[in-house]
């Protein structure tokens, strides 16, 4: 006899506009049921998404997460995942990012890449980088819609990963090779993360390699002009009214921000 494994019904639109209602008032949520599968957590993230995209947002890119071991160690989950990312995400250099936009924000150090050209599904890094215009040192403002920072794997993917803000350094020279620059993340002019881009699994462009396959899967490969975001190379720190946060990354430069109230 064939076994019919229950499939319980999950109402996948209303979990998405709570997550982005969580959002979009800065309101902590319980964690979802268990039981929710991976397909069922992307598919609520897209659905999240197109929320934001029938508000007016626009898609720029996706950010990867637990790309590295320190982040995996800190949130306790072992999975690479993406989030996308819209431009009312992106935080000008210069302008204070008002704390109140988030419930609980962190800050992590990574590298971003710009296309210039597509990628999708299984690509080796020498392709990965010919689709590159350029890189940049970049801070991602991480912020979990669920109470306390906690979450399982499906949570965090529902809640698109975290996806909050971030801020891109000078755009470089794709040519500079990002296998083992140091990094140094600052706040109030005292280090409190120091790095290096080979802890983004080796060499960053074995994140950009994963992008590709897994944004391929979900259906929404990458394109030219979009941004992706590495993945943090250290634990994130959290954020708080008057912090001054700089991370410079070698060869790259500096990129910074200021939280205001
Ligand atoms: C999930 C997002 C992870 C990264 O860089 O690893 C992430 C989280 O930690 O809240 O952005
Ligand atoms: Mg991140």
């Amino acid at each position: 006899m064939q076994h019919v494994e229950e499939q319980k019904f999950v109402d996948l639109d209303s979990i998405a506009a709570r997550l982005d209602d969580a959002a979009l008032t800065a309101s902590a949520v319980p964690q979802l049921e268990a039981g929710l599968t991976l397909d069922q957590a992307y598919e609520i993230q897209s659905r999240s998404l197109a929320r934001r995209h029938s508000r007016g947002e626009r898609r720029i890119g996706i950010k990867m997460g637990f790309t590295s071991r320190a982040k995996m160690a800190q949130m306790g989950v072992s999975d690479m995942i993406f989030g996308r990312l819209t431009d009312r995400m992106l935080i000008e250099a210069g302008v204070p990012v008002s704390i109140s936009r988030f419930v609980h924000p962190r800050v992590e150090p990574e590298v971003a890449f710009l296309l210039k050209g597509p990628l999708s599904g299984r690509i080796d890094p020498m392709t990965a980088m010919a689709a590159v215009a350029a890189v940049a040192p970049a801070l991602e403002i991480i912020d979990s819609r669920y109470e306390n920072f906690k979450f399982s794997l499906t949570d965090v993917v529902a809640d698109n990963s975290s996806s909050s803000g971030l801020v891109i350094g000078p755009w470089a020279d794709p040519a500079i090779d990002l296998g083992n620059l140091g990094m140094l993340m600052e706040i109030d002019g005292a280090a409190r993360q120091i790095g290096s881009t080979a802890a983004i699994l080796g060499h960053p462009v074995f994140s950009l390699v994963a992008a590709a396959r897994l944004t391929a899967e979900r259906g929404e490969p990458l394109v030219a002009g979009d941004i992706v975001m590495a993945g943090g190379a250290t634990a994130a720190e959290a954020l708080a009214p008057g912090h001054y946060v700089r991370l410079s990354v070698e060869r790259l430069g500096v990129v910074a921000f200021i939280v205001g109230d």
